[in-house]
């Protein structure tokens, strides 16, 4: 018996080894029975039962194990009991039993009762009792059975299975326990027994770590609070859940690295040098941006580099940036006493986007226009006053216009580009200086006037110079009506101070009256309108008299009238032969339209008896000495035109243009050649070409005018085609429009004004120019004769010029929307190629030209005003500067254009219907061109479909006849248009 259970023994440590040191982390053993290798101490009762025997497992470790077999005996009951087991924080323990059990079929010659079960007890006790025993005190956990047994080969050998059953015991609430195992009559070898209990383990979670945790016995979960790892900090406070099983679940919250460390398996370490984390979180440190270092560990940001900065605010990601470099190109284009500033942005605008343009205006003394320095220069800031449009400082764009300069004064703009780190690098900044010389300008409105006295015929008033001169008053120019006659018929009055009486008024009767100041460039704007009333008469006229009263007054009317005719007739005379400027004379006029000379209106050279009287009236004699032709720039109706220097006794030399009259030239040529130079001589503005003088006692004769250095404005523009800004092409039609107003300010009526009669200087300001004798036009290329005779510009000329010779003010307002037109095509052609015939013959019909590429739709707008048919609701020049002055200020209205592809495809726009058709079919099409070569050109030419149309190139258009350039570039836009108009649905009109 004793050896087959040796035998038994050996067998069950080889076949277990594998099993045998496996331990799950989560598990804590209160007792192993293996562990232990001298004897277990266990008791066993009674003393010939369960026997402690010694074996060896796989790696021949000496272990211990208990074997009972008395299976030939009745009534077992044997006992074994383990020592005492610490509970520790156990709620719940486990208890893993090994074993073997035969079966009772195998045992021959069973004589007692042979069992195949056994159990297992155990007791809680809060201290070891030691070896005192009471089996009642012990309570069951389970009977324990065998799953295998011992089962027989073929060969009859026995092969030994092992059991493994675990069992569970709890809650337990004492400091300790037994555990039993009662044999009742079974073949047992208790190969081992292990107590544990589970529990989850030390863990890091979400960077917070969470301590050994012991589960409860229940099935509720233990919830655990974590502690963040070092160098971080709690983002929501972390938590996890410790099961029964002891595994972890349900993790919440989190911590996060603090700046300057990054996650690094489960810790927060330190970022590397070259790195930096400005922020709380888990990201990883980031490479230091450009321009910037971090030469130490756990860096929160990075040093800028030198020369280089970081605005507050500026992320710690942006790299370090520096001020911009200064603007470039300075363009200042001066109109009287404003000018505008253009210029590009800065090369290098730092880095930085957030870049803004701040100007300064100085006003410097002893330096000249052109920037250079004349000794010593002296500058002081400009006076508060001076406008800024928008402003001065914040500029986003690359223009502003300042205006309410002195007139004749030099300035200097030092315009800087800041960005947000100019303020931290003061040293660094820099800046584009611009120098400029203001034109003269017309003085400013005069706004109080007082009236001083007044009677039944008289009124005194007294008014206060404007506040903007400008320069020095020659006069003050009153004009008054009566209240009722509305400006039908009024009075001008001129006087030198700021008083004047007005007599020979009506009794009781209200007048208006306007005062506008005159300086050497011109008149100003009128005052608002002043209102007075004379006293009423003191006494009445009876009835019985008033006949005789009426015969009186009737007399009285006849003789002044008489006079007054007679006053008309010697002013005239002597108008042609006295001074231009008597003071405070008084003139009457019939309408509103009627000039009569003696003030600053401009006086008809023709009406001098002798043209060289006139000549000498207005024009300087110059000394040929004084006047060096350098080359010919060009040719003019009489003669070459020079370029050369002027140097007159005192004065600078200056650059000027020469007009020659070429030698074999009649008495007629002569005189009509230095009518110009009178006419010219008369006006004095910015925008009109200046007389230098005319040279008449030497040959050749000679007018000299100042030196435009760009020459004509047409081939100027074509020269520059679309390199302008819109401001700057405002500022040049702003500068001819204030011409214009001079002109007609003064009575003169252009009747060629156009592109090519617009001379540009070196500041791009424009002047007018070209006043040939009483518009004959025999020097324009462009005048053609018309039916009635007379050779006209047709393309520049209002259709009641052409047909009935009536040029006014109104019929230059029309050639000034063509003259717009011209600027804003860059020096297209208007009409293009179209025959004078077909032009008078399509304006006449309502057409108009169609706006430029690019056009504002304002300025597109001026354009039509200018060419409405009756004349009379044209806008007058006054109107015309102040909207483009208006569109100066407010250079945003630029942007909206006046689009050509979404019109149709007629060269000339029909005004008499607002609202142009979409073409919807290309019939529609073909019917909308109703222009006059093209309309011919298409016909007897069949086009399969719009997409054949569309392809159409410039090529095919000569192709069908039409080869004049600005219809075919218009009919291939158009068709480039229809093109879309049929593949993406209708085209905006
Ligand atoms: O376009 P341009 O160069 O400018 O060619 C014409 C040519 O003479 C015949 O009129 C030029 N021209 C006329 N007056 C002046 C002037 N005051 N300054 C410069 N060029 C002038 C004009």
């Amino acid at each position: 018996n004793s050896d087959s259970l040796t035998r038994h023994s050996y067998v069950v440590f080889v076949f277990f080894s594998p099993f045998f040191f496996f331990f799950s982390p989560t598990t804590v053993n209160l007792l192993d029975s293996k562990a232990s290798q001298g004897e277990l101490g266990w008791i066993s009762y009674p003393s010939h039962g369960w026997e402690e025997i010694s074996g060896v497992d796989e790696h021949y470790t000496p272990i211990r194990t208990f074997q009972v077999c008395n299976v030939m005996e009745y009534s077992q009951n044997n006992w074994l009991r383990t020592n005492w087991i610490p509970r520790q924080s156990a709620q719940k323990i486990y208890v893993e039993l090994k074993f073997t059990l035969r079966d009772c079929n195998s045992i021959p010659l069973v004589l007692g009762t042979c069992k195949e079960t056994f159990n297992l007890l155990y007791l809680e006790t809060d201290d070891d009792q030691g070896s005192h025993f009471r089996e009642h005190q012990f309570s069951k956990i389970d009977t324990i059975a065998a799953d295998e047994s011992f089962t027989q080969t073929d060969l009859g050998d026995r092969i030994l299975k092992l059991n493994t059953e675990v069992r569970e015991v709890g809650p337990l609430t004492k400091k300790g326990f037994y555990l039993a195992f009662q044999d009742v009559g079974a073949c047992v070898a208790l190969v081992s027994v292990r107590v544990y209990f589970k529990k989850c383990p030390y863990t890091v979670r979400n960077l917070a770590t969470f301590p050994d945790t012991v589960p409860m016995d229940s099935h509720s979960l233990v919830e655990v609070k974590g502690l963040c790892v070092n160098h971080s900090k709690e983002e929501e406070p972390p938590r996890m859940y410790c099961s029964t099983e002891g595994e972890w679940l349900v993790p919440i919250g989190k911590c996060l690295c603090n700046p300057g460390y990054e996650e690094r398996s489960n810790t927060c370490q330190m970022c590397r040098a070259g790195f930096y984390k400005s922020a709380l979180g888990n990201l990883e440190c980031s490479k230091c941006p450009p321009h910037s270092f971090s030469h130490h560990e756990g860096s929160l940001h990075c040093g800028c580099e030198k020369n280089f900065f970081r605005a507050e605010g500026d992320p710690a990601s942006m790299a370090c940036t520096r001020p911009p470099s200064a603007p470039r190109n300075v363009i200042s284009s001066i109109n009287e006493t404003s000018v505008i500033l253009d210029w590009s942005w800065p090369e290098d605008t730092g880095g930085r986007r957030d870049v803004t343009f701040t100007v300064l205006c100085k006003r410097c003394r002893g330096v000249t226009a052109n920037g250079s320095n004349s000794g010593t220069q002296r500058c002081e800031p400009c006076r508060s006053n001076v406008r800024f449009l928008p402003r001065a400082a914040g500029l986003h764009n690359t223009t502003v216009t300042v205006g309410d300069l002195l007139a004749h004064t030099n300035y200097t703009f030092e315009i800087e580009a800041l960005n947000g780190v100019s303020a931290l690098a003061p040293k660094m900044r820099q800046y584009a200086a611009v120098t400029i010389t203001t034109n003269q300008a017309a003085p400013s409105p005069v706004t109080v006037i007082r009236k001083e006295k007044t009677s039944r015929n008289s009124v005194s008033l007294s008014w206060q110079e404007p506040e903007r001169p400008n320069g020095i008053i020659l006069d003050y120019e009153i004009k008054y009506y009566e209240k009722e006659e509305q400006e039908t018929s009024y009075t001008i009055l001129r006087a030198r101070g700021c008083n004047v009486t007005l007599n020979g008024l009506k009794s009781n009767t209200a007048y208006l009256l306007q005062i506008r100041a005159r300086t050497a460039a011109g008149y100003g704007a009128s005052s608002p309108t002043f209102q007075f009333e004379t006293s009423p008469d003191s006494f009445s006229i009876s009835s019985e008299s008033s006949q005789v009263v009426l015969i009186a007054i009737s007399a009285a009317v006849a003789i002044i009238l008489l006079t007054v005719l007679l006053y008309v007739l010697i002013g005239r005379f002597c108008c042609r032969s006295k001074s231009k400027h008597p003071d405070e004379k008084r003139l009457h006029f019939g309408n509103g339209h009627l000039r009569l000379p003696g003030i600053r209106t401009y006086v008809d050279p023709h009406t001098y008896e002798d043209p060289s009287q006139a000549v000498h009236e207005f024009a300087k004699e110059l000394d040929a000495s004084c006047i060096a032709i350098d080359k010919v720039v060009g040719a003019g109706e009489f003669g070459e035109v020079c370029s050369g220097r002027l140097k007159l006794p005192s004065k600078k030399e200056i650059c000027v243009a020469i007009k020659t009259l070429k030698g074999g030239y009649t008495d007629k040529q002569r005189r009509d050649f230095l009518a110009e130079a009178s006419i010219m001589g008369q006006f004095d503005h910015p925008n009109i070409i200046r007389l230098e003088g005319v040279v008449t006692r030497s040959k050749p004769v000679m007018i000299v005018t100042e030196y435009m250095e760009n020459g004509s404005l047409d081939s100027f523009l074509r020269k520059h085609d679309a390199q302008f800004t819109g401001i700057q092409l405002v500022g040049m039609l702003r500068g001819i429009a204030s011409g214009m107003k001079y002109l007609s300010d003064m009575g003169y009526v252009h009747r060629d004004l156009a592109a090519r009669n617009i001379l540009v200087n070196s500041n791009l300001v424009c002047k007018v120019s070209d006043f040939g004798l009483s518009r004959v036009l025999e020097d324009d290329p462009e005048a053609a004769y018309t039916t009635r005779g007379g050779k006209i510009p047709i393309r520049w000329t209002a259709p009641e010029a052409i047909a009935y010779r009536k040029f006014t003010s109104a019929s230059d307002a029309w050639s000034y929307g063509i003259v717009l037109w011209e600027v804003m095509s860059y020096g297209e052609r208007p009409y293009w190629e179209m025959s004078n015939q077909d032009v008078i013959k399509a304006v006449d019909e309502g057409y108009r030209l169609p706006p430029p590429m690019d056009c504002p739709a304002t300025l597109y707008q001026l354009m039509l005003d200018c060419w409405q048919k009756e004349r009379n609701n044209r806008p007058k020049f006054e109107q015309i500067v102040s909207i483009l002055d208006k569109l100066i200020r407010n250079p945003g209205s630029l942007k909206i254009t006046a689009n050509t592809t979404s019109r149709p495809a007629n060269l000339l726009l029909d005004r008499s219907s607002s609202e142009v058709p979409s073409m919807g079919t290309m019939g529609d099409w073909m019917d909308g061109m109703r222009t006059l070569p093209c309309k011919e050109a298409f016909s007897g030419v069949s086009y399969s479909s719009c997409d054949t149309l569309a392809k159409t190139s410039t090529e095919d258009l000569k192709k069908v006849g039409v080869t004049i350039v600005g219809p075919q570039k218009k009919i291939v836009s158009s068709l480039k248009a229809l093109d879309s108009h049929t593949k993406n649905g209708p085209v905006p009109v």
